[in-house]
């Protein structure tokens, strides 16, 4: 695997767009502005407008910031400025769930100018298959993060772990170097890796094994290290590993499972992103996860039971939220 390291200088004149604007894209807007650069975000809701964010830092330290948002429904003078402000705009980052990718890129297809470069940046895969195919002339990037963020309302977010990210090229012309040196400079402990495939399966069996062991159980992350666990853990991962295989990705079943096992213990005290949603009877990402898996595996005529099992219950209980 080879990485970029970041010789990055000057940011002033780089337009970056951030589409979504939840706990990770307010962090990114935040980092990517502490390095001199004006990012903007493009959001689904209300009108073009200024919005006051306020961050707090691990170390309790709170700023304020002003942002620019950009409303992508169809409002004519909304529209008009948010075309605009895409015309120059060199990177978009999509911080949305991955159920909400398509949806939300879709909604600003046509206003991505021709060498404008995407960079998607969410739990779960899939999505980039279908972006691809969109896409005329434009590249693609995917990247995972395990930085933590928490909304603590709908403007301040509390920044909750410094993890590391992983970046790299999906398809179409790759990325400038200069905007990789942006990127990397402006996301701490982040890495421009090729290629970046291997590392979001790892990062999948992470999710995979995790997040509904964790909801499906109303559990914090650590309580998964008892034993019980250990044999349903070794089985999402072994099945995983032999998709992988099948798309052609190399992966070491006890490499994986050792890290799995250091997530649980490095983020033992926290609610997982899928527990949080059922707790809070809001869609999960387990069709980008476990679906994924069950899915890519259904191409190559593989059976997944564990994986499907664990999907099948995080749908029956998404089924049951009150209407
Ligand atoms: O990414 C996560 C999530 O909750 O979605 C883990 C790593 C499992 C941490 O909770």
């Amino acid at each position: 695997m080879s990485t970029h390291k970041s010789r990055f200088t000057s940011t002033s004149d780089t337009k970056v767009g951030i589409l979504g604007a939840g706990a990770i894209g307010q962090l990114l807007f935040h980092q990517l502005t502490a390095t001199g650069c004006a990012p903007y975000f493009i959001t689904r809701g209300g009108n073009t407008r200024q919005q006051t964010l306020t961050f707090t830092s691990i170390e309790n330290n709170t700023s304020n910031l002003s942002a620019e948002l950009f409303s992508s429904v169809s409002q004519s003078d909304t529209h008009d400025a948010l075309a605009q402000v895409m015309r120059d705009t060199q990177v978009i980052i999509v911080c949305v769930k991955a159920y909400q990718v398509n949806e939300a890129i879709n909604s600003i297809l046509t206003r991505i100018p021709k060498d404008c470069h995407l960079l998607l940046l969410h739990n779960g895969m899939g999505p980039h298959l279908q972006i691809e195919k969109q896409l005329s002339t434009q590249g693609l990037s995917v990247g995972t993060t395990s930085q933590g963020a928490l909304k603590l309302a709908t403007w301040h977010i509390q920044q909750t772990g410094c993890g590391s990210s992983q970046l790299g090229h999906a398809s179409g012309p790759q990325l400038p170097n200069r905007l990789k040196d942006l990127l990397l400079s402006a996301i701490p402990q982040s890495q421009w890796c090729e290629p970046v495939l291997p590392l979001l399966w790892q990062k999948l069996a992470i999710n995979a094994a995790i997040n509904p062991l964790t909801a499906i159980e109303q559990c914090r992350n650590g309580a998964l290290a008892d034993i019980r666990y250990r044999p349903i853990i070794e089985m999402i991962i072994s099945e995983l590993v032999e998709v992988a295989k099948l798309e052609g990705v190399e992966l070491d079943k006890l490499v994986l499972t050792n890290r799995v096992y250091e997530v649980i213990k490095l983020t033992a005290n926290n609610f997982s992103s899928m527990h949080q949603d059922v707790a809070n009877k809001r869609q999960t990402e387990v069709g980008s996860i476990n679906g994924y898996i069950v899915a890519r595996a259904r191409v190559h005529h593989l059976n997944c039971k564990t994986n499907e099992d664990l999907y099948n219950q995080i749908t029956k209980i998404e089924s049951q939220y009150p209407i």
